[in-house]
């Protein structure tokens, strides 16, 4: 989930997305969430563009950056979350907070959220359908940050961002 870049509304590059239809867009946000959690969620393209106006406390995202086509739902506390990285500011949250990713998500490295290059040395991961879930750190103890243990993970464990991955089905590769 590499999401620097959501919400700043900084976008200049013509992403390959941008002559998808509104209609195709807000689809695609809602797939990464069941029914009960998206049909009133708000939709928000990548760039910050409100999509389409929601009721249910839910931000569903087309993708998680310009670009992307990985849809995610997030609750508030992972709006929040986003918000500060795509600002590079610290997180400090005092609850738990869940985003569904039912379609997946890129291929990430698992400590470093800023990280580019596949070959940097990091253990990457392209996760399947995934849940993704920030507690406070206290809460991450014990758990392991190998994507590849089996079951879920610590992601991103050493930053701000720190989160548990609860992986849904197989991945992506
Ligand atoms: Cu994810």
């Amino acid at each position: 989930m590499r999401l620097l870049i959501l919400l700043m509304g900084v976008l200049t590059a013509a992403s390959t997305y941008a002559d998808e239809s509104v209609e195709a867009k807000i689809a695609r946000a809602m797939s990464a969430a069941p029914d009960y959690v998206s049909a009133e969620a708000t939709i928000m393209d990548t760039d910050g563009t409100l999509l389409r106006e929601g009721t249910n406390g839910w931000m569903c995202h087309p993708g998680g950056a310009p670009g992307d086509d990985h849809p995610m739902c997030n609750d508030a506390v992972w709006t929040s979350l986003m918000g500060a990285m795509g600002a590079g500011k610290e997180y400090v949250g005092d609850r738990i907070g869940i985003s569904y990713m039912l379609k997946g998500d890129m291929n990430v490295s698992n400590s470093d959220p800023t990280a580019t290059d596949p070959n940097n040395g990091d253990v990457w991961v392209q996760e399947g359908p995934h849940l993704m879930i920030w507690v406070p750190r206290e809460m991450l103890k014990g758990l392991t940050d190998d994507p590849y243990a089996g079951g879920p993970y610590v992601m991103w464990g050493e930053t701000p961002y720190a989160h548990i991955m609860v992986p849904l089905g197989e991945k992506l590769r």
